[in-house]
C-alpha cells in the first residue's frame, strides 16, 4: 500500500500547535515518524498492557489542545519523541536510544487516573498516564525526554536504579530533559532547570523538582552525604542535579527565560558556570564512556573530569569547573 512521510499539525496542551511527522497510509493518516528511526505513538484508551491501537485518522491534525480530546496526549508524546531524537542527533550526533537509528515507541492514556509516566526496558518504550484531580497529563516535553533518556541511560552506562547509581540515573533523566526542552526553543514551553513545572501534580503550580535548589521540593538533597543512597532515587537525584546547575550556570542568583534561580553552594564557594551546552557535552560522555551500573557519586566525578578532560585538556576551565561544581555539592 501507498505510504509517505507527512508534516501534520499536534495541537498539544504543553508546547502549543507543533509539526509532528506523520505517515499517510492509503487515504488515512498516523501517527508514525517516518524520519526518526519510525517512533509511532498509540492509544491505550486506559489499558494497562499491550500497545492499543496506533493513534490515525482522516486527517493529518491531531488533538486540540485540551486533554479530553485523546489525540492530544498523543501530540504532546509524540512531539516530545520527536524533539527528544533531534536534541540527541544534534547535540550528541547520536541517531536514536541505541545510536542504531530505531525509535521507542510511545503509549499514552495508561490506566485510569495514573499521575506517572515511565520507561520500559522490556517493551522498549514510553508511557504516559492521564493525570488526576490537579495533575495534568504527564505528556509534557521534559516528562518525556526524561522517560526517554531512561532508555538512553538503559542503552550505554545501565546505571542500577537503585541507592547512589539510581540518584545517578534519576538525575541524567533530569538532565537530559531540561537540555531536550531548552533545545526544542518552544515559545509555549520555554527551556528551564525546573522538571515538569507544566504537571501541577503539588496542585499549588510547584515543579516537581528544581535543579538549582533541589531541596526546594521538600525531600531531595542539595548536597552528598553518607546516607543519600538510602533514599528514594528521586531525590538522590538532587546533589547530581544541582552539580549539573552550577557547572552549566553557577552558583548564586540568576533569570533565565523569565524564571528566577538562586544557588548555593554546600562548602561557601562560589562556582563560575561553562554554560549548558559543554556541561551536555561532559554529562553525555561521562555517561556514555565512563559510567558503568554501579558508578556512585565519587564515580561521577571521575567519570565527569575524565570527559572534561577528554573534551576539553586536564588544564582547561571546564575541567576546573567540573571539579569545582563537585566540591560545592560535596562529591570530592
Ligand atoms: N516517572 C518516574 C520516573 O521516570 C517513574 C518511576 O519512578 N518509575 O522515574
Ligand atoms: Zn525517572
Ligand atoms: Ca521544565
Amino acid at each position: 500500500e501507498y505510504q509517505a512521510i507527512e508534516t501534520g499539525t499536534g495541537n498539544t496542551t504543553y508546547s502549543g500547535t507543533v509539526n509532528l511527522t506523520t505517515t499517510k497510509s492509503g487515504t488515512s493518516y498516523n501517527l508514525t515518524d517516518g524520519t526518526r528511526g519510525g517512533h509511532k505513538t498509540y492509544n491505550l484508551n486506559r489499558g494497562t498492557s499491550g500497545t492499543g491501537t496506533l493513534f490515525s485518522g482522516a486527517d493529518d491534525v491531531w488533538g486540540n489542545g485540551n486533554p479530553s480530546n485523546l489525540e492530544t496526549a498523543a501530540a504532546d508524546a509524540h512531539y516530545g519523541a520527536q524533539v527528544t531524537w533531534d536534541f540527541y542527533k544534534s547535540a550528541f550526533g547520536r541517531s536514536g536510544i541505541r545510536n542504531d537509528g530505531r525509535a521507542a515507541y510511545s503509549r499514552v492514556h495508561y490506566g485510569n487516573n495514573y499521575v506517572n509516566a515511565f520507561w520500559s526496558d522490556s517493551c522498549f518504550c514510553m508511557t504516559y498516564g492521564d493525570g488526576a484531580g490537579n495533575a495534568n497529563p504527564l505528556t509534557s516535553l521534559d516528562v518525556a525526554a526524561h522517560e526517554m533518556s531512561h532508555g538512553l541511560t538503559s542503552a550505554t552506562a545501565g546505571l542500577n536504579y537503585s541507592g547512589e547509581s539510581g540518584g545517578l540515573n534519576e538525575a541524567t533523566s533530569d538532565i537530559l530533559g531540561a537540555g531536550a526542552e531548552f533545545f526544542a526553543n518552544n515559545s509555549a514551553d520555554v527551556g528551564d532547570y525546573l522538571i515538569g513545572e507544566e504537571i501541577d501534580i503539588n496542585g499549588d503550580g510547584t515543579p516537581l523538582r528544581y535543579m538549582d535548589k533541589p531541596s526546594k521540593d521538600g525531600a531531595s538533597k542539595d548536597a552528598w552525604s553518607s546516607s543519600l543512597g538510602g533514599l528514594d532515587v528521586h531525590y538522590s537525584s538532587g546533589p547530581a542535579n544541582h552539580f549539573f546547575y552550577l557547572l552549566s550556570e553557577g552558583s548564586g542568583a540568576k533569570t533565565i527565560n523569565g524564571v528566577a534561580y538562586n544557588s548555593p553552594t554546600s562548602n561557601g564557594s562560589t562556582v563560575t558556570g561553562i554554560g549548558r551546552t559543554k556541561a551536555l557535552q561532559i554529562w553525555y560522555k561521562a555517561l556514555t564512556t565512563y559510567m558503568t551500573s554501579t558508578t556512585k557519586y565519587a564515580a561521577a566525578r571521575t567519570a565527569t573530569l575524565n570527559a572534561a578532560s577528554a573534551l576539553y585538556g586536564a588544564s582547561s576551565t571546564e575541567y576546573k569547573a567540573v571539579a569545582a561544581a563537585w566540591s560545592a555539592v560535596n562529591v570530592g
